[in-house]
């Protein structure tokens, strides 16, 4: 195949995590087939590249809440929006983690640490770094979304044993300034650079039903794909409206068309675990049957995401049982059970 020829031809064999250049337009073309065939495609990309079907159970903690600075204006805590969220002060040590002790025996294999910040401040860094280095000792994956790093400090995050870094894209480049003022694309690109030069694997999504076209989410997930090599952990969040922001009232997506996203990115990125990330709660299990149908492999696990719900565990148990579903970890899951 050429360089920079289109990925559209399905009998490619799918390469390395290092694969193609995916125009807008092609990613665009994916979206806009029938929704059945771009189910099948995406299932047949799922099976070739994840023959084991199971999903990775990522549990997440706020260890820093509220107070940004920021103005994401889909986000609950910024400190310019009234949502009612309180700024606290980090978590001490301990408190992350019991609560990394009560996701592993959950079942829980990754552990992902959240914090409400533009950028972490040089005071904040030795205690992450404990963090996440007990973490790790507890035999859990680790992962960390601090915001924007300097080089140094990703490499501070390697040596203490951080396995990936989140850090979204959230829409396309032509969108985002619709959402966020404080920061532009290149600093988000800039970070995840850092990123890989210290060696961390890459968790890297965005946010749909933020008013983006459908065009502006093949734009997302073309940026995604691109990436060179493209992110091992891709989350795939549907935005939760929370009241106070500005993205609050925004028209609904059709649940349909997250489907579709879900698909696209696992047909862009065959070899990324796709996340099927916030917003589950409101989905109802008919939609996030049909998420992993197109390729979803992770979820958020723990009926918290940062400061807004997520399903039970017991009912995401439960669920995965419904449909028969294995888990990478190990959960008491009751098999064929109904709710
Ligand atoms: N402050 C850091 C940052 O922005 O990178 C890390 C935490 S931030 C809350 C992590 C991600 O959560 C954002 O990039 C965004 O994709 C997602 N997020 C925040 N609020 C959300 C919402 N209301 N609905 C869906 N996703 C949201
Ligand atoms: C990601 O892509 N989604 C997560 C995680 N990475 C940090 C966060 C979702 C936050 C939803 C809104 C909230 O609970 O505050
Ligand atoms: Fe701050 Fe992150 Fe929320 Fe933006 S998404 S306001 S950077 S916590």
């Amino acid at each position: 195949m050429q360089q920079n020829a289109s990925p559209l031809n399905f009998q490619t064999p799918v390469k390395a995590i290092e694969a193609e250049t995916w125009p807008v337009d092609d990613v665009l073309a994916l979206f806009d087939l029938p929704f059945n065939e771009l189910m099948f495609k995406a299932q047949q990309t799922h099976r070739d590249n994840f023959p084991d079907g199971d999903v990775e159970l990522a549990t997440l903690l706020s260890i820093k809440t509220g107070g940004c600075e920021e103005d994401c204006g889909y986000c609950p805590q910024a400190a310019r929006y009234d949502t009612g969220v309180e700024a606290k002060k980090m978590l001490d040590v301990r408190e992350v983690l019991d609560a990394a002790k009560a996701a592993r025996e959950n079942g829980a294999t990754r552990f992902c640490m959240g914090a409400a910040w533009r950028s972490p401040k040089e005071r904040d860094m030795e205690k992450v770094e404990t963090m996440v280095r007990e973490v790790k000792a507890m035999g859990l994956e680790t992962c960390a979304t601090l915001g924007m790093l300097k080089e140094e400090q990703a490499q501070r995050l390697a040596n203490a044993g951080l396995d990936y870094y989140n850090h979204n894209l959230d829409t396309a480049p032509e969108f985002y300034d619709n959402v966020i003022s404080t920061r532009d694309y290149q600093d988000r690109l800039d970070t995840l650079g850092h990123v890989r030069t210290a060696g961390l694997k890459v968790c890297c999504g965005g946010i749909v039903g933020m008013g983006e076209s459908r065009r502006q989410r093949a734009g997302l997930i073309a940026q995604l794909a691109n990436l060179n090599p493209y992110p091992e952990s891709v989350p795939v969040n549907h935005l939760v409206q929370v009241e106070g922001t500005p993205l609050h009232g925004t028209d609904p997506l059709d649940p349909l068309e997250f489907v579709r996203t879900i698909a696209v990115a696992r047909l862009t990125m065959p070899k990324a675990r796709v996340r099927l990330s916030a917003g589950r709660r409101q989905m109802g299990e008919a939609v996030q049957a049909m998420c992993f149908l197109a390729g979803a492999n992770s979820i958020f696990y723990g009926d918290k995401l940062l400061t807004t719900g997520n399903p039970d565990a017991e009912d995401d148990r439960i669920l995965l049982a419904k449909l028969g579903l294995k888990t990478r970890g190990k959960v008491e899951a009751k098999a064929g059970s109904c709710k």
